[in-house]
């Protein structure tokens, strides 16, 4: 188990022009042909090092002369090839078995279908090659194979020539004409059923869309082909990005490791993010596949055509395409409700994360397995991170900014220092100690407090950084942020800012960059409320003890700070319940006031009344104990169904239209504030409200409704439960993503039993341990089902650790998000830690256990 260091980085010494690949699919094994034209770029090199791996290598020609064994050495993962030109012909013949290809990496086999994935080093099990991203590379590949099984054969690029051959098969020509490393080269053949479209570009090019999919399954591609074209249109306006080939491929398969692929102009996706029509998919499911079409959409440019020049660069490309999804999804929808899906998103997995054993900072410095760092901090934190940058810079001044890196990079392996020069070269402050958002880890603390001066009309804000150790215990340095903040009035309104001490980047917008900062705010005739954060202008968790949160909730005009005026009121509440007090009053008025206000959009008013979750509060916790966090949640549930039983009642019967299954922004809306209320009413163990949530779980159209009624049936009404489960397996059984929901409900279950019952679905004929989805939905949904896997016996402990090394076996991606797991281990209770640990070293002590297992289990056991 070896680690890799970003100071170790050094150039490539030799690249690869142009490889022409040539496939011939059969159906036991897969015959490639890769000819690539080989340049040195040290002069010094001496010897050609070639990645591979899993590869039945045939023949080797250098300049046609074909080696024989002495000529080249062979090592597990590489081949060694002694080569003293400057340019050289490297012809290579291998077999690959894409049928025995569990890991589901390189060229395996989803179904009928064959699919690659090569990012992040998946190309070197399709055949020897230099397989790093700052190798780009135009391609040019050949598919041969029966025309019977596989009638669509795609590649990346243009499609240059088909062919009849004998024997049953036929070919097809792809040419990529722009150069692109490895790792986004793709392939896929099959018999696929398909839908088209057409885009016209800025420029008047027009192209040709397409969306594969199982046969049987083509209507359910609309959503996605809509949400490509809204994303191709997107690009253009906000950002002047033009796509730049003829063709745009998408193809979804059942088995698939993450999301989707942005392979150029062919991209690869799990059908989660492509197929839905109203009957199976929920309302998150759509707004996912608009979000997720539109990230690998816009990696067009922010990764294929400026790549990054080597993985620990990764959030370079995913940190910013992340912030341009979510630009995109809050321009096609809600501004606010985006955001705070985002930043909810952001501290349910980001903060949490950064907070354990596995914190790192989102450009990396070392890593052992690539794979286990395609996380929500090089992710989420990382788009944070861009949009503070944005924040600071304005909307026009960013666009600047990136035109600049646009225009300077195209067609470059870049780093995170490239596009910080496109940003510094517009901002209107210096980013040299923002840089550390790069390389330092874990979650600033702002500890915020004021005094009112009324002889001189001044408002002193005093905001002291705390910044936590890193993961190896050392002290980090204080953070430059935009703080964007508001002192309001008794009405509402904001004073403005004036002050001498800081840096106003815009009208609300101060910039921090000391440790403490104590500004004196100008003007201010009465002692004002502080609304901090806006917008969560900056990932930094707040303390003040000052926040007049029922006062922030009725009146602020900035949505988030509503928001986070009721979250952190209700975490006070429930932190509170857990220490034996009774229910804040205030709290329970402040709740109704939101529920009961008229003028408070539907969608919103179902984020502001959602309670803070388990995870939320367990985070806060110094020794986790979900049971205390369990009572006091459904206890707080209850009172609040209680009092407000009759108000939500009738709000429930308003908003319910069996019949509605629309996909828009206002019947979502309902949908979501319909669910948040059903939800609260279970809870207070009524019979007539169990009844109507089965009446709402026969008579809904929608998915959204249907599952969120057999959740609540699931946990709240047991004797109902059965029968509406029976029914929803009965109608949904062949269809594999909604079965996933289906083992997702029984596995998330608060009730005594879940985990037998997730041990024994295990057998059920729908589930499949080789398919991801479904371990995800059953066995990752019950690892993160706190009260099932934190059950005092440790059962829940032992289960979780048996399918890590089972399934380690298969595919260890999958087996190292199961791992993640345990992350809360230091945390725990002497009892439960006793428990934790033995199955942590059971983990680690397995023989032949892969690098991203033991990264991730070492890390926690550390
Ligand atoms: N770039 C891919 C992720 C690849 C993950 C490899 N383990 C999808 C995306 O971020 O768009
Ligand atoms: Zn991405």
């Amino acid at each position: 188990h070896k680690t890799i260091y970003y100071k170790d980085y050094l150039p490539s010494d030799y690249t690869v022009v142009n490889c022409s690949l040539e496939f011939i699919i059969e159906e036991s094994s897969t015959r490639v042909e890769n000819i690539m034209e080989i340049r040195r770029q040290n002069p010094s090199a001496k010897e050609l090092r070639l990645d591979g791996e899993k590869l039945d290598l045939e023949l080797i020609w250098v300049n046609d002369v074909l080696l024989d064994e002495t000529m080249y050495t062979k090592e597990e993962n590489a081949l060694l090839i002694p080569l003293d030109t400057d340019e050289a012909r490297i012809r290579i013949i291998n077999r690959i078995y894409p049928d025995e290809n569990t890991e589901l990496e390189g060229l395996y086999r989803s179904g009928g279908i064959w699919c690659t994935q090569n990012e992040p080093e998946g190309f070197r099990r399709i055949t020897y090659f230099i397989d790093r991203p700052d190798v780009m590379t135009k391609f040019t590949t050949k598919i041969i194979a029966s025309k019977e099984r596989c009638p669509v054969l795609l590649s990346n690029g243009n499609l240059r020539g088909t062919a009849t051959l004998d024997n049953g098969k036929h070919l097809a020509l792809w040419e990529d004409p722009i150069p692109k490393p490895s790792y986004l080269f793709a392939l896929v053949a099959g018999d696929l059923g398909s839908i088209t479209d057409t885009f016209t570009t800025m420029s008047g090019k027009k192209v040709d869309l397409a969306i594969y999919c199982d046969r049987g399954n083509e209507d359910k591609c609309h959503h996605a082909m809509r949400s490509l074209k809204k994303s191709m249109e997107w690009d253009e306006y906000t950002y002047g990005r033009e796509y730049d080939l003829e063709i745009y491929n998408i193809v979804a398969v059942d088995s698939f490791n993450m999301g989707a692929m942005e392979n150029k102009g062919l991209n690869i996706f799990n059908s989660h993010y492509v197929l839905a029509d109203e009957d199976t998919a929920t309302d998150a499911d759509f707004m996912g596949i608009e979000s997720v079409i539109a990230h690998e959409y816009f990696h067009n440019w922010t990764g294929n055509r400026i790549t990054c020049r080597n993985w620990f660069e990764l959030t370079l490309k995913e940190g910013l395409t992340v912030f341009r999804d979510q630009c995109f999804s809050a321009d096609m929808n809600s501004e606010l409700t985006q955001r705070l899906d985002d930043v909810r998103a952001l501290r349910e997995r980001q903060f949490v994360e950064d907070a354990g054993p596995t914190a790192h900072p989102i450009k990396p410095d070392h890593y052992m397995e690539i794979n286990n760092f395609y996380t929500a901090t090089v992710y989420e934190k990382g788009a944070e991170v861009i949009r503070m940058m944005y924040t600071v810079l304005g909307r026009e001044k960013f666009r600047e900014a990136t035109d600049s890196y646009f225009e300077w990079y195209d067609g470059k392996a870049v780093g995170t220092e490239e596009f910080l020069k496109a940003m510094q070269s517009q901002s209107p402050v210096d980013l040299s100690q923002f840089k550390r958002w790069y390389s330092q880890e874990r979650t600033p603390v702002l500890n915020v407090s004021s005094q009112y001066r009324p002889e001189s009309a001044e408002l002193v804000l005093k905001i002291n950084q705390i910044i936590p150790n890193n993961t190896k215990n050392h002290e980090q340095l204080p953070y430059a942020m935009p703080f964007r903040i508001a002192l309001l009035a008794e009405d509402g309104s904001e004073y403005p800012l004036k002050s001498d001490d800081v840096t106003l980047v815009h009208r609300d917008v101060v910039w921090l960059e000391k440790s403490v900062h104590e500004i004196v705010f100008k003007d201010i005739s009465s002692a004002p409320r502080l609304s901090l954060n806006r917008g969560f202008s900056a990932p930094v968790i707040i303390e003040c003890d000052e926040l007049d949160y029922p006062f922030l909730m009725a009146n602020d005009r900035d949505g988030f700070v509503r928001y986070e005026a009721a979250h952190q009121f209700g975490i006070e509440t429930l932190e509170a319940m857990m220490n034996g007090a009774e229910v804040n009053e205030h709290y329970i008025e402040s709740y109704g006031a939101i529920l009961c206000d008229g003028s408070i959009e539907a969608m919103f008013k179902s984020q502001i009344l959602e309670l803070p979750t388990l995870t939320t509060l367990m985070q806060r916790q110094a020794v986790i104990d979900v049971d205390v966090i369990f009572n006091a949640h459904e206890k707080l549930k209850q009172v609040l169904a209680r009092r407000y039983f009759s108000e939500m009642l009738s709000m429930l019967e308003g908003l319910y239209n069996p019949s509605n299954a629309h996909i828009d922004g206002v019947s979502m809306g309902k949908r979501a504030l319909k669910n948040r209320l059903l939800g609260l009413l279970m809870s207070a163990g009524d019979e007539s409200v169990n009844a109507l949530c089965l009446s709402h779980y026969h008579e809904s159209l929608s998915m959204s409704e249907r599952l969120t009624a057999l959740d609540l049936l699931e946990n709240y009404a047991p004797d109902l439960a059965s029968g509406a489960l029976d029914d929803f397996y009965r109608r949904y059984q062949d269809q594999t993503l909604v079965m996933n929901k289906y083992f997702a409900v029984c596995a998330s279950s608060r009730r005594e039993g879940t985990m037998e019952r997730v041990a024994a679905l295990q057998e059920n004929s729908a589930y499949d341990v080789k398919v991801p989805n479904l371990v995800r939905s059953l066995i990752g949904s019950f690892a993160r089902n706190p009260v099932a896997f934190y059950h005092r016996s440790g059962t829940g402990f032992r289960f979780v650790a048996e399918k890590v090394i089972e399934i380690d076996a298969i595919n260890p991606q999958i087996a190292s998000g199961l791992a993640g797991a345990f992350k809360n281990y230091p945390k725990l209770s002497h009892e439960q830690k006793a428990q934790m640990g033995i199955e942590l070293e059971r983990i680690k002590n397995h023989p032949d256990l892969s690098n991203n297992v033991y990264e991730i289990v070492s890390k926690i056991l550390e």
